[in-house]
């Protein structure tokens, strides 16, 4: 039965070498790799604020795309019509999984009553709508950037009223994530930051908003939420910088004022690249602390600069994405979650399809070349061999932490003048680039 997407039939795996369009090529949901069906491996999901509610407008322009389910008006019964939509769409996609932020899927009331009332009931859709099709929520949140009130922040506002709002927003939000059986709830804090320091107090500012982050795990541990709570880092835009600009800063914020224990990082892609970060960099940071939760799907366009939110088509990009995930022994709670827009010329309801199908496909390359390569093992061969210098005694006891710098005099004494052997990137390069195709 087709009611939103006419004419749209399932999308199903037809093979590499299929021709046509509206298919799979690389993804086959039940296919294991490393012994686990690519479904699990990669936990698609589709961004209701991209999906649902952006009209791909840009600042020169009115919005493009065409919704013919949507009445245009805030009303929640549009709201609720724009669910089923989306868990039509999901559907035909074979897309298990979704994220929203509150105000993407309800409406905001003339005040807090009214929009827990709007959200309430949308949510009662949502949780009808999961449970007739099986989908999931992979992670909610909050809205904090677009409402005017948040121009100066929200748990870094200089204004304590708008603390205290961002407060009960984000524990409405919780309580529909988790009544949803939410994986995660992510914080974005994309006013968390500053336009000018000529009004700004930031230390201030930071320590608001690690209260405002004590107080969520204190109310995620009395409603008895067991999904991670994810920090998404991203340098800029729309504030000139974002207290939460890297994977780095992020864990440092955390570690210094305690909360590492209680977050893992989201990353994106796009973000990532705005930080003058590969993501490959991003994603090794994160993993090296334990802090690896989830992946914001997208690609940005480097030579533009700004957050262009692209599908991610990049096969390179993927593959390096899955090597990083394989690596840490896969998803748990998280995620590949396509934060991402379709251009503002992709504006039919097929190409919603189109996009997604862009993107599963090209992670569903990235996963078996991922495979494939550590499978091989010749990278990571190669990287083991390069330190093996210190399997010994002394790397041991440097590792420890018992060697001292006498003990490294007496080494280079006796050793003499190191040999050193080269690093290969372009022969590394090289084996990468075997295992790499569309
Ligand atoms: C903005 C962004 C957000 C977060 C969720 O750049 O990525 O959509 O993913 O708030
Ligand atoms: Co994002």
């Amino acid at each position: 039965m087709s009611e939103f997407f006419p004419g749209i039939d399932p999308i199903r795996h037809a093979g590499p070498e299929a021709s046509g369009e509206l298919l799979f090529r690389r993804y086959d949901r039940d296919k294991l790799v490393e012994g686990r069906p690519m479904h699990e491996q990669l936990r698609f999901a589709s961004a209701y604020w991209h999906t649902m509610r952006n009209p791909l407008a840009d600042p020169f322009g009115v919005g493009t795309a065409c919704m013919p389910w949507d009445d245009g008006s805030d009303s929640v019964e549009n709201a609720r019509t724009r669910v089923r939509a989306f868990f039509e769409f999901l559907e035909k996609c074979s897309i298990d999984h979704y994220c929203f932020h509150d105000r993407d899927v309800a409406p905001e009331g003339d005040d807090i009553a009214e929009s827990e009332r709007n959200l309430d009931s949308v949510v009662e859709e949502l949780a009808a709508q999961q449970s007739r099709t099986g989908k999931k929520l992979l992670w909610g949140t909050a809205c904090l950037f677009v409402h005017p009130r948040y121009m100066h922040g929200a748990a870094t506002s200089c204004l304590i009223d708008v603390f205290a709002h961002a407060g009960a927003q984000v524990r409405k939000a919780m309580d529909v994530t988790h009544q949803l059986g939410g994986g995660g709830y992510v914080f974005w804090g994309g006013r968390e930051g500053y336009t000018s320091l000529l009004n700004t107090d930031m230390k201030r500012e930071l320590d608001h908003l690690a209260r405002f982050l004590h107080m969520a795990v204190d109310y995620k541990h009395k409603i008895g939420f067991s999904g991670d709570f994810y920090i998404e880092p991203k340098p800029k835009e729309p504030t000139t910088h974002q207290y939460d600009s890297d994977a780095a800063a992020c864990l440092n914020f955390l570690r210094e004022y305690d909360l590492l224990d209680h977050f893992k990082l989201n990353i994106e892609t796009n973000h990532a690249e705005l930080a003058g970060k590969s993501m490959r960099h991003e994603l090794q940071v994160a993993s090296a602390a334990g802090a690896l939760g989830s992946i914001d799907a997208n690609m940005g366009t480097p030579h533009l600069g700004w957050d262009t939110d692209c599908f991610p088509g990049n096969l390179y990009l993927a593959t390096e994405v899955m090597l990083e995930i394989l690596g840490m022994g896969g998803f748990t709670n998280g995620g590949l979650n396509f934060d991402a827009k379709r251009r503002r010329e992709s504006f039919e309801p097929v190409d919603l399809f189109h996009a997604h199908i862009l993107g599963m496909d090209t992670f569903s390359a990235g996963l078996e070349a991922a495979a494939a390569i550590r499978a091989d093992g010749s990278i990571n061969d190669f990287i083991a061999d390069r330190y093996a210098s210190w399997e010994c005694e002394l790397g041991r006891s440097i590792e420890s932490g018992a060697a001292s710098l006498d003990d490294l005099h007496r080494h280079a004494c006796e050793s003499g003048e190191p040999n050193i052997p080269s690093a290969r990137q372009e022969r590394l390069e090289a084996i990468m680039n075997r295992f790499i195709n569309g």
